[in-house]
């Protein structure tokens, strides 16, 4: 099945970020540790334009920290752009992304009066407003485990002078790259109502019966790993009680069990994708 997700309000946010822009000296894209070229809304660059990047590989906490070191390096060897790393365990400060605004747009001297207006923008579900709320030392902007949490603009002040603006998720209206789609899936970007879970537990249970056998085998105390995707969810069904009538598997239910554990890094820190070298 394609995937596709561009509901009208990512639309909509689309036009008000434009709008923004204007008034706006800096972008800072969230990007998923996991996946950063498939969470690199190609929608986002242009509406940015010449405006200096800060690029922050989010949710680094699920993702391995060898590979996200080698992305950050990646990214800061681009232009006008720096590249930073977030999560759990590793929190970029309020003064940490001023400064660096500060170096971007140029204005380094602090004996002048400085200010400055930086929009924060990247997919759904990326940890967005999460940032805003670590700069912001309290709970401003709603936050929650799904894709399209964030509706609309909230600006805030960050220091004397430096103002926030969090805006909506957003993805693009073709994703031409299915494998990056069901990466985005995977990652929990795309409404599960959206898609056919079960379609993508499967690709999620192909990808790690190849490339993560033993993580699978420890998690879900297989005794063999050397089984298709379909014998994974049987044995999987059965472990977890999932079954349906007549002892077949639930899929949409196993599929859950498999997804929310992938997400959540109940079976370990994954990074689907590797920057080129
Ligand atoms: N593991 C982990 N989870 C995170 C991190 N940052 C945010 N989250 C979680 O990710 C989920 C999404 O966070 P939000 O801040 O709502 O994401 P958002 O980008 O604003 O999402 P939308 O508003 O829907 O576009 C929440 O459950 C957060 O607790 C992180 O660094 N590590
Ligand atoms: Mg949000």
């Amino acid at each position: 099945m394609a995937i596709s997700w561009y509901p009208g309000h990512m639309h909509k946010a689309s036009k008000e970020l434009v709008k923004v822009m204007h008034k706006t000296d800096a972008v800072i894209e969230v990007l998923d540790a996991r996946i950063p070229e498939s969470s690199s809304n190609p929608l986002l660059a242009n509406i940015r334009e010449q405006r200096p990047c800060i690029r922050i590989l989010n949710k680094a906490d699920l993702a391995d920290a060898e590979i996200t070191a080698a992305w950050a390096r990646h990214f800061s060897r681009l232009g006008n752009s720096e590249c930073l790393i977030n999560g759990r365990d590793t929190q970029i400060t309020k003064a940490d992304i001023v400064t660096v605004a500060k170096k971007l747009i140029g204005n380094t001297d602090e004996s002048l009066l400085i200010q400055g207006q930086l929009v924060i923008d990247g997919i759904p579900n990326v940890g967005k407003s999460s940032l805003l709320n670590q700069w912001a030392d309290r709970k401003l902007a709603r936050t929650g485990n799904e894709p399209a949490v964030t509706k609309g603009q909230q600006r805030v002040r960050l220091q004397e002078g430096w103002y926030l603006v969090d805006t909506p998720g957003m993805l693009w209206p073709k994703l031409e790259d299915q494998t990056s789609a069901y990466r985005l899936a995977v990652t929990g970007t795309i409404r599960n109502t959206a898609v056919e879970v079960a379609d993508i537990a499967w690709f999620l249970a192909e990808l790690l019966l190849a490339d993560y056998p033993d993580r699978l085998a420890a998690r879900y105390e297989l005794a063999n790993t050397s089984i298709d995707p379909e014998q994974f969810f049987n044995q999987l069904a059965k472990l977890r009680g999932s079954l349906g009538r007549g002892g077949i598997p639930d899929m949409n239910k196993t599929a859950e069990i498999l997804l929310n554990d992938f997400r959540s890094g109940k079976l370990g820190k994954f990074s689907l994708e590797v920057p080129p070298s």
